[in-house]
């Protein structure tokens, strides 16, 4: 009982933090992307293929959580994207005040803030960062039978991308079982395949983001 109400009083306090978190980034006319995935499923490689591919039409800023090391916000300042590591020290998913924290470190004056969520399928799916979508990324290696026992993550996402298909042909990987089980369990998020190495499946990808920030910024 008395874990419950601790709980929600932490969830209560991550809610209020994300909502200053929109506040801001509407305030600052900034679209702002949470990647989610399990470790090694892709999300700095696909950070950085997706910032190539933004990175002469729009401004990006960048906000990496893990646990340890300045590995990932090292490769992606390598881009000459304005970048702040958070390490949690321990905790298994990125909060809301913490991203409020690096915000402070970090140019705003942009049109897209990427924060890279620390690595696995769980945690992460419980606590709002105040982004306006959450990207969830399911690579071929990891199975195919991970949607369903992952639902809280799957149902979160507003896209899933499926990563390293240019694996498909090495591994027992069903993707109509994948994309159907997705569908169950949260039919409003649209299903890309990428590969990152291969670059199959980036316009797709690419052009929905550009989507999301020119809907974004009609309001
Ligand atoms: N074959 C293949 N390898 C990939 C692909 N995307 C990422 N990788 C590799 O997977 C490993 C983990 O990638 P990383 O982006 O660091 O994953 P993260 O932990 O989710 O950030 C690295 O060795 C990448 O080169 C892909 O599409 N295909
Ligand atoms: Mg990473």
């Amino acid at each position: 009982m008395k874990r419950v109400v601790v709980e929600r009083k932490i969830l209560e306090r991550n809610e209020s933090s994300a909502q200053k978190i929109r506040t801001i980034l509407k305030n600052q006319s900034v679209f702002a992307l949470n990647f989610m995935s399990s470790p090694g499923a892709g999300k700095t490689t696909i950070i950085e293929e997706t910032i190539r591919m933004l990175k002469d039409n729009y401004g990006i800023s960048f906000i990496d959580g893990d646990l340890e090391t300045d590995r990932d916000a090292e490769r992606i300042k390598a881009l000459g994207i304005d970048t702040v590591q958070i390490n949690t020290s321990g905790a298994c998913h990125l909060d809301a005040d913490m991203v409020l924290r690096a915000m402070e470190k970090i140019s705003l004056d942009c049109d897209l803030l990427i924060i890279e969520n620390v690595g696995n399928l769980v945690c992460p799916a419980t606590f709002d960062v105040g982004a306006d979508k959450n990207v969830v990324i399911l690579s071929v290696p990891e199975g195919d039978d991970k949607v369903k026992k992952y639902p809280v993550m799957f149902n979160v996402a507003d896209t899933i991308l499926i990563n390293k298909t240019d694996l498909l042909g090495f591994m027992d990987f069903d993707m109509s079982k994948v994309k159907k089980e997705a569908k169950q369990i949260n039919p409003k998020a649209e299903v890309i395949e990428l590969s990152a190495k291969t670059m199959s499946g980036f316009d797709k990808w690419i052009s929905l983001i550009e989507r999301w920030i020119s809907e974004a910024n009609q309001y």
